[in-house]
């Protein structure tokens, strides 16, 4: 009925007005006919003025009932890596629009007789710039309604900056602004759907995603009362600009070239599984625990005269050893200040290190592409970093780590979610579970922890902290998803538990499948617990590994790095 007096002051654009009296006279005829059809009151929806709906001007653009096909609903794809039941819904409403200026979103209700009363929002990944909206599927197989948006652009895959040019409203939309404004949107598009609004919240995404979540809670704590912050680049100006330039740096041979080729990736990630594979229990190619290892990149320098170093020499050269060192860095200025949480972790140099950290020659002839580290860099610096202006000639090799990163300000202003404060959050009951894939080649694991730590001297104590905040971090797990590790875990559903009946997750079962098929099962626990096999049974079952909690007294727990500012 709420929909029905709604539709009826509609107020909307003239050639619409006429099909929309048709439809208030058929939404009004006498009682005792039927109730509109699911179908019906979807497709009415397309009618729905929110022009003025406060901060979220909103128009739909098109709304209409879908009938799940017979195979089911699309797993999400790898930003949302969570397993789903693809028939747990037949039919939903799909309501595309956009929110102004540009934050284009898609928006799938279950029918009423689904929908659990809660609202699931994707953040989208990268620069954004494109719908995903089947990554809204991991909430809407669980009866959740599900949004997600295109960070309130336009652009290509990849790191394309163009679309910020000049252009601080949309450099705030993407930073920020825009989520929140979708989010207002869609809740007051269920509302007007099932008559009630959600009563539960929650945000997810992976790198970008990350931040989004962890910006949301920090900017508009009342938004969410639950998020997945995965891969989160919370830092993201010092990632994106700073340590990405340190990263490209590094790896820069003078000539358009890697100091380390791939294969010189490929014999360092041996050495180090050589070293600390088996500090798990366990010689699975996954370092488990990469804080526990210590090997030292000097281990495979040449030995003074022999080999000069090179990818098939099973050494290193001087300058390779060095490039690597300043890789697993973090950044630093000319006084050895930090000014990035960290660089990689051991056990990271795998192939996504091939395409983030290596220029890439596309076959025999074809084009040379920067590494993502050094595109990421030139991008944010040329087309976000600045209201006006861009700075076109802008090369990440050149970026002075003494003078540059006081020119980043006002970007920190604007995209960072370095923010510790989430007491606003955390007094509605609001919960943050983070995870992380260890041998993540894009986004430095170590940086979640140093957030982690931040808000545990923040919070003052490890317990009142994990009460609200978890960090569980995945041997072996690339950026995202991906890698030899485990890297599907039900996060969402274990969300939903915390929130909704105060089951925090503790030991949380992950899973790797190739081709449908589970191949690899692994428990993870909150950091800094690790999971250590018990040296006999399948270790692909949970019951034969056992917990070590490093942390023995609140005496062990380190300090964070104090990096951000
Ligand atoms: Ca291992």
């Amino acid at each position: 009925m709420h929909l029905r007096s709604a539709f009826c002051v509609h107020k909307g654009v003239p050639f619409l007005v006429i099909v929309a009296m048709v439809l208030c006279l058929v939404l009004a005829a006498p009682a005792q006919q039927a109730a509109p059809s699911s179908q019906q009151r979807c497709s009415a929806l397309q009618f729905l003025d929110l022009a003025d709906l406060p901060g979220a001007p909103t128009r739909i653009v098109s709304a209409q009932l879908v009938v799940v096909p017979p195979e089911g609903l699309k797993q999400p794809a790898r930003v949302m890596n969570q397993p789903i039941n693809p028939f747990a819904v037949k039919e939903y409403c799909q309501v595309n629009g956009y929110v102004g200026p540009q934050n284009q979103f898609e928006l799938r209700m279950p029918v009423s007789s689904d929908w659990t009363g809660k609202l699931f929002f994707y953040a989208c990944p990268g620069f954004c710039g494109f719908l995903d909206p089947d990554a809204c599927n991991a909430g809407l197989t669980l009866g959740f309604a599900a949004v997600t948006s295109n960070g309130g652009h336009y652009s290509a895959l990849g790191f394309d900056g163009l679309w910020a040019a000049d252009d601080p409203v949309a450099q705030e939309e993407f930073a920020y602004r825009g989520n929140h404004s979708v989010t207002v949107a869609a809740k007051e598009i269920v509302k007007r759907f099932y008559g009630s609004g959600p009563k539960r919240t929650y945000m997810a995404g992976c790198s970008k995603g990350g931040q989004a979540a962890l910006i949301a809670i920090q900017r508009y704590p009342d938004d969410y009362d639950g998020v997945i912050p995965v891969a989160p680049v919370y830092d993201y100006v010092g990632r994106s600009v700073i340590e990405a330039a340190w990263i490209a740096q590094a790896n820069d041979d003078g000539k358009g070239g890697n100091v380390l080729p791939d294969a010189a990736m490929d014999l360092v990630h041996k050495a180090v599984l050589a070293a600390c594979d088996g500090d798990d229990g366990v010689k699975d190619g996954i370092v488990g625990d990469p804080e526990m290892c210590k090997w030292d990149p000097a281990s495979l320098l040449c030995k003074p005269g022999g080999s000069p170093g090179g990818s098939n020499d099973g050494c290193l050269s001087e300058t390779q050893v060095s490039a690597l060192k300043k890789i697993y860095g973090p950044a630093i200025d000319g006084s050895g200040k930090k000014l990035f949480p960290s660089g990689y972790a051991l056990g990271s140099e795998t192939d996504e290190w091939k395409g983030w950290v290596n220029n890439k020659t596309l076959g025999p002839s074809g084009p040379t592409l920067k590494s993502r580290n050094y595109q990421v860099s030139e991008q944010f610096m040329r087309y976000l970093t600045f209201e006006k202006s861009p700075r076109e000639g802008f090369d990440p090799l050149k970026f002075d780590f003494d003078r540059d990163p006081a020119k980043l300000g006002r970007a920190r202003e604007v995209y960072d979610a370095t923010s510790i404060d989430l007491s606003a959050f955390r007094a509605h009951g609001g919960k943050v579970l983070i995870w992380h894939g260890w041998a993540d080649g894009g986004i430095p694991a170590p940086a979640s922890i140093d957030y982690y730590l931040r808000v545990l001297k923040s919070v003052g104590s490890r317990a009142g902290t994990d009460g609200f905040l978890r960090l569980f971090l995945l041997p072996g797990v690339h950026h995202c998803a991906g890698g030899d590790g485990a890297d599907q875990l039900d996060a969402l559903r274990l969300l939903d538990e915390w929130v909704e009946a105060g089951k925090a997750p503790e030991m949380v079962v992950t899973t790797k499948s190739v081709g449908g098929k589970i191949v690899r099962t692994r428990p993870v626990y909150p950091y800094p617990k690790v999971p250590v096999y018990g040296g006999s049974g399948d270790i692909n079952d949970p019951q034969n590994w056992r917990v070590m909690d490093p942390w023995k007294t609140d005496a062990d727990i380190p300090a964070p790095s104090g990096v951000y500012r």
